[in-house]
């Protein structure tokens, strides 16, 4: 799978990450949180970041300055695709759970909002991507989901309700269903928890008709198909170094060993 990972820069650390982190890296350094995209060009309508609460990620030394949030596993992976300076090594100087960085505030590349929060998603799985997500609820039925969940049951999931936006913004255009295609399928498919098991359906749909039948309706390529602008918006990101390529080995050897 060819992946885009985006640079999420964090703005400000939770405060038991901050308590963590304290010492073990530079007071100038550049910490990015970097989900795992197959959808670049929905980047326009972040307006979370998920962690898994039960996976531990560790943050890791890419440079001199930068350091990347991620699993111990998409770390690996990374390693021998020439991200880190030294082949196969990815130096890790700190671990923290998805549980300690809830709160925290990072900024999102492109996105309208521009800054955005770091909430819990139980379904992410640690054997895929980075292990951190971003949420596009107007386009993935699953982040859709779980963005009215977390609104619901904030205090459930150890949030403010307000760290949660609930005004989607439209950013493609679909014929038969609108410009808010993950609300719109999960209404007609009653789907209303994150683990409705009509979700992976709901997620093969919106995949389709996005991609085939979709309609950018803003940023530098709105009026393109999606077809179209998917390249133009990955290659725009990698252009002002927001985003790199990653290619997710389907190996086991690799991938299992995280
Ligand atoms: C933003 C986005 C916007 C995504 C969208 C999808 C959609 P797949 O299809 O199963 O291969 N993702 C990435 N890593 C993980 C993980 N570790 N656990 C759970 N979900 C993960 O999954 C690829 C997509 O699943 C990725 O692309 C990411 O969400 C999420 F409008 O990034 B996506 C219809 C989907 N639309």
């Amino acid at each position: 799978q060819e992946y885009t990972i985006i640079k999420c820069k964090v703005v400000q650390w939770s405060e038991r990450t901050q308590n963590i982190l304290s010492g073990k890296i530079p007071d100038d350094a550049n910490v990015f949180m970097v989900p795992a995209t197959l959808r670049p060009e929905t980047m326009y309508g972040q307006t979370n970041l998920f962690v898994s609460p039960s996976i531990t990620y560790g943050v890791f030394r890419v440079s001199e300055k930068d350091f990347f949030f991620m699993t111990n596993r998409a770390a690996r992976n990374l390693a021998f695709q020439g991200i880190f300076p030294e082949w196969g090594n990815f130096p890790k100087v700190a671990e923290l759970n998805g549980y300690d960085v809830i709160g925290s505030v990072v900024n999102a590349p492109m996105s309208q909002l521009q800054n955005v929060y770091v909430v819990p998603m139980d379904t992410i799985k640690e054997d895929k991507g980075t292990g951190v997500v971003t949420s596009v609820p107007s386009d993935s039925p699953d982040d859709y989901t779980m963005t009215i969940e977390l609104s619901k049951k904030a205090d459930y999931y150890g949030i403010r309700a307000e760290w949660v936006p609930l005004d989607i913004l439209p950013i493609i255009d679909t014929p038969g269903y609108g410009n808010l295609i993950a609300p719109t399928l999960c209404k007609n498919m009653r789907i209303n928890t994150p683990k409705s098991s009509q979700l992976p359906e709901a997620k093969e749909q919106a995949y389709k008709i996005g991609f085939y039948q979709g309609k950018m309706l803003v940023g530098e390529f709105s009026g393109k198909p999606v077809q179209e602008a998917k390249n133009l918006v990955r290659q725009s990101l990698l252009d002002t170094n927001d985003a790199i390529a990653y290619c997710e080995p389907d190996g086991l050897a690799i991938s299992r060993s995280g």
